[in-house]
């Protein structure tokens, strides 16, 4: 397999980087420039609605944090967002929701 980057056009990658920048905005309720797992859940929550239960968004969260948070702070910087939104199918399909 190769890898999701390099199989994205330029237009696909701007594309990307913009929805990156905007579903992190979202994700960051706080505005601090990091998104903790708490605000991964509400946002889930507000997203999800009835659809999931409480305990389906946590494991989501904690799948998140453990496919995007790469230096294990419990925080998932702006960097780490957007790699992971390269690298990870689902949470790009979480962030192409807005
Ligand atoms: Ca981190």
């Amino acid at each position: 397999m190769g890898t999701a980057s390099s199989s994205l056009a330029s237009e696909d990658i701007a594309q990307l980087q913009q929805c990156t920048y905007f579903a992190f905005r979202v994700y960051n309720l706080s505005g601090n420039g990091f998104i903790t797992k708490e605000e991964l859940l509400e946002v889930l929550r507000l997203m999800a609605g009835h659809n999931l239960e409480e305990d389906e968004l946590v494991a989501i969260v904690e799948q998140t944090f453990r496919d995007a948070d790469l230096n294990r702070d419990s925080l998932i910087d702006f960097d780490e967002f957007s790699s992971a939104m390269v690298r990870s199918d689902s949470i790009r399909n979480m962030s192409i929701t807005f």
